[in-house]
């Protein structure tokens, strides 16, 4: 078994989840359940981000002591995960013990590595983004104010800090990616990337004094650590870190992360510094995903126009919006959510398409065959084309699968689902019945095992509706794995 390690970002506290929270969990449950199904060892790790200036000042506008508020508010990601059907290995949370502990040790090891020094931060910062701009990348507002690219607002700062030496590592990241090209997907992120640190990269600061809710810099308790030094720090501490010789670490380190394009740079050019710096490897893939708007505008709090996974679900079904999610865009790019949209991408495929094959198959054999097929192996030529369809699907299905093309993946199945609607029609079984019983059987036969085939295939997207065909054509939770995929299961 191969170890195979996938992350969701953990996410800011300071308010509650919505729909783009969820749809990354969901990919990575996708791809983990899909790396399951190809016989990997899987570990599928999400969790929470609990320090920082942003939660802090959520914390007091609530009224709380900030333990208690990210107590609260971390539960809410919590509880969303099993609500999405989610198998993970572990929900992460930056307040725990373990956790300080392993960033204060990924910090004195990047201390004595001498990649860390005492100096003077003067510049901007944005809470709300939790990043330092430089005056270049600040864009101008209507009110002629700085702001960030993101449209947060930004404040001076200036305070003492200790730095990281991220100039050091401009070339050798460089090479790093050169050598690796596939290690950020997609093509056009990889590029922004280049061209990012192509441009030069200044040593970054990473402790702030203004404030204490962070994990204290080892003997230095004036200063607490930079968020994003503490949050990415959980990838490690999850499967082990500081022990590099735990099992755990041995097995999955590197892994890949699934992060929304939003916060792309702290993972492909932060993180593989910090690593590198302190001696370990970089992550072996960094996939950003587009950004849901809704109904054309971005999903904004002070809009109001919040998509809550709660309510959504309860319209439509967890496995509809889960569908509908990585079908009706390409993972990657952006998306806008509407309703519309989900009726209409539910209605064709789900309903019409599998729906409607697995009702009209099953209740014909229900009625006619008394719910048992036999397989005559007497196949024709059309019986052949529509297994060898399924056969060549499957390659092309793994195939996008391992570079997280999930969209592509589904258009395969409902390729299949699509010819084995037509193959049914012009087989015609209800006409066979009264001229020939063994072509009507191997007909049946040939379409169940179809709709087998391509269950196990949209199983990883979702799961618990072919939890429920599986039940209806009789296949046991053991056998849905790939390995069997190609073998006609012969009753
Ligand atoms: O950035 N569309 O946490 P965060 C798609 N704590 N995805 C979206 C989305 C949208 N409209 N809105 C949010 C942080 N996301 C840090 C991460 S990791 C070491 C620290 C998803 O709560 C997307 O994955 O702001 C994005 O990257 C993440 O939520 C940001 O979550």
């Amino acid at each position: 078994m191969k170890p195979f390690f996938i992350t969701t970002p953990i996410y800011y506290v300071n308010d509650k989840p919505h729909i783009g929270h969820a749809y990354t969990t969901i990919a990575c449950d996708i791809i983990a359940r899909y790396n399951k199904l190809i016989g990997n060892d899987v570990f599928f790790l999400t969790g929470t981000d609990e320090h920082g200036q942003k939660v802090e000042k959520a914390a007091i506008q609530s009224s709380l002591e900030p333990k208690d508020f990210v107590d609260k508010m971390s539960k809410n990601f919590k509880d969303l995960v099993p609500f999405l059907n989610c198998e993970i290995n572990e929900f992460i949370r930056t307040t725990s013990d373990k956790h300080i502990k392993a960033s204060q040790s990924l910090w004195k090891k990047l201390f004595d590595n001498k990649q860390i020094y005492l100096s003077n931060y003067e510049g901007w910062y944005s809470v709300r983004d939790e990043a330092f701009y430089t005056e270049n990348e600040l864009i101008k507002n209507n009110e002629d104010k700085f702001i960030a690219p993101s449209g947060a607002n930004v404040e001076w700062v200036k305070e003492e800090s200790y730095f990281f030496k991220l100039s050091n590592w401009q070339e050798k990241l460089l090479n790093f990616y050169y050598k690796y090209p596939n290690s950020i997907k997609p093509k056009s992120r990889y590029n922004e990337v280049i061209k990012f640190i192509s441009s030069g990269l200044k040593d970054l600061s990473i402790s702030r004094t203004t404030f204490n809710w962070g994990v204290p810099v080892p003997n230095n308790d004036k200063h607490v650590m930079y968020v994003w030094i503490d949050a990415l720090c959980n990838y490690l501490t999850s499967i082990g870190y500081p022990n590099e010789e735990s099992i755990n670490f041995k097995k999955f380190w590197p892994g890949m992360h699934i992060v929304g394009k939003d916060i792309l740079r702290f993972h492909a050019v932060y993180w593989p510094a910090f690593l590198m710096a302190a001696d370990l490897q970089p992550p072996t893939r960094i996939f950003a995903h587009g950004w849901w708007t809704n109904s054309g505008k971005k999903i904004s709090k002070s809009i109001g126009n919040i998509i809550d996974p709660y309510e959504i679900i309860s319209e439509y079904g967890l496995d509809q919006i889960r569908f509908f999610l990585f079908r009706e865009v390409p993972f990657g790019n952006d998306g806008d959510f509407s309703k519309e949209a989900i009726s209409k991408r539910v209605n064709a495929d789900l309903s019409n398409n599998l729906g409607n094959l697995v009702q009209r198959v099953c209740s014909f054999i229900k009625k006619n065959c008394n719910s048992i097929i036999l397989n005559t192996s007497n196949y024709d030529e059309a019986d052949n084309n529509l297994i060898n369809l399924s056969i060549d699907i499957f390659d092309k299905y793994k195939f996008h699968m391992n570079e997280q093309k999930i969209d592509k993946s589904l258009k395969e199945i409902f390729e299949l689902l699509t010819a084995t609607n037509i193959y049914f029609d012009k087989q015609a079984p209800w006409d066979l019945k009264k001229i020939n019983l063994d072509r009507m059987n191997t007909v049946l036969f040939v379409s169940i095992e179809i709709i087998r085939r391509s269950t196990i295939l949209l199983y990883p997207i979702i799961p618990e509706s072919c939890e429920k065909i599986f039940n209806i054509i009789n296949i046991e939770k053991k056998n849905i794995n790939y390995n069997n995929y190609n073998k006609i299961i012969n009753k």
